[in-house]
């Protein structure tokens, strides 16, 4: 039987990161639908991420994306978080919204290029030096649309070089974390395009290198939690983008498009012991025609809706019945877990916490809403499509 104490205690433990860019404005290449009272300022999407925390209690930290957050003064940012009830989280680098770009950033063939990448990832961890952030989330757009069009050998070379550099230059409780994606925006090949692209280069670097799983970035019929599950066992698994999707990198809210995935790789993280702080779970979304500050409570509800699920497993039925070589009990320990409706536990967790039972009702009925429709008239935020 499952302790259901160890469980509360670590529902009420976990904590899920949101990103700035998912409050703002974004949309696909066709339409951004602008919505009223979202961020103009890095300072007001804390202000919404403040209220996410507020409701859900386990959602303290903010990913930032730089220059789309950038500000003069990121030990203030901190302050001005830190006066909210939140930290600013992982520094998301960008790298590939210059024209100068076009052709790569890190691997661009133009030395000048590569140099005016490898200084915005170093400004990167100057920032993170000012706000207190622990890791650095880095994500290339870099690859190539035709073969021949470069060579994919020296791109990884000069891959290598760059991460070289940025990885020395990452204070002792820094870290930096690969992403990999498989296509997108290049069609050919992209320089990290999977995760044993980014596991190569996280062991060579070392052991403030790991990779980061996007949810998002895999070919159709992926097997995510088996990629979870040898990540952790090798001791390289830094954390999570969460987002759903149904093709391609959709970027819709966590545990929407198929939670029954999201289940099978919250079990892995449990059965690998990968809930501790050296795994960090973000979000990494974009809502593009729904509300964003509840479809960014939803998420974080989905994403604990599944842990719950995947921590009630009973791991001592589990281990029995693999023993015994019965398949069939097997697989109904897990699904007997998977189709435990957690949401009542979920609810006590959250009054435990002093928090209300429905975090999107309460959320609904602070009036927050109207109050930033009305509050931020004029102005605009960059982001995703913008
Ligand atoms: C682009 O695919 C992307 O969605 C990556 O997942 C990054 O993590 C995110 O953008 C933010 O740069
Ligand atoms: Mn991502
Ligand atoms: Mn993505």
């Amino acid at each position: 039987m499952t302790e259901l104490g160890a469980v509360r205690a670590a529902l009420k433990a976990q904590r899920i990161e949101t990103p700035s860019w998912a409050y703002g404005n974004s949309g696909t290449r066709f339409k951004v639908f602008a919505q009223a009272g979202v961020p103009r300022t890095p300072y007001e999407k804390l202000d919404d991420a403040a209220q996410v925390h507020r409701f859900t209690g386990v959602a303290p930290s903010v990913a930032l994306h730089i220059p789309w957050d950038k500000v003069e003064d990121y030990a203030g940012l901190a302050k001005y978080a830190e006066e909210r009830g939140i930290t600013l989280g992982t520094i998301n680098a960008n790298v590939f919204q210059d024209d100068d770009y076009k052709l790569g950033s890190v691997t661009n063939p133009d030395p000048a290029v590569r140099k005016k990448a490898l200084q915005h990832l170093l400004e990167c961890v100057d920032i993170m030096d000012a706000t207190g952030s622990r890791d650095l989330k880095l994500w290339f757009s870099d690859g190539t649309n035709y073969p021949g069009q470069d060579d994919i050998h020296a791109r990884q070379d000069r891959l290598a070089e760059a991460l070289h550099t940025v990885y020395e230059r990452l204070g002792d409780h820094q870290r930096m974390l690969l992403e990999y994606k498989l296509f997108e925006p290049s069609f050919y090949t992209m320089d990290v395009p999977d995760w044993g692209t980014a596991y190569a280069h996280c062991l060579e670097l070392g052991e403030k290198a790991q990779v980061v799983v996007d949810t998002g970035h895999h070919a159709p019929g992926t097997n995510i939690e088996f990629i979870v599950a040898l990540l952790l066992r090798a001791g390289k698994l830094g954390g999570f983008d969460f987002n759903s999707r149904f093709y391609a990198d959709d970027d819709l809210m966590a545990g929407a498009a198929d939670p029954f995935q999201l289940f099978r790789i919250m079990y892995e993280v449990v059965r690998g012991g990968g809930f501790t702080d050296d795994v960090a779970f973000m979000l990494d979304q974009c809502h593009n025609i729904e509300a964003k500050i509840p479809a960014i409570i939803r998420s974080v509800m989905n994403v604990q809706e599944a842990t719950a699920k995947a921590l009630l497993v009973d791991a001592e039925a589990l281990a029995a019945a693999q023993h015994d070589g019965d398949v069939l009990a097997a697989n109904a320990v897990l699904m007997d877990a998977y189709n435990t409706d957690v949401r009542p536990l979920l609810a006590d967790v959250r009054q435990e916490l002093g928090l209300t039972a429905d975090p999107i009702a309460a959320y609904k009925g602070s009036g927050w809403a109207e109050r930033i429709v009305a509050e931020r008239v004029g102005g605009e935020q960059a982001g995703w499509g913008a």
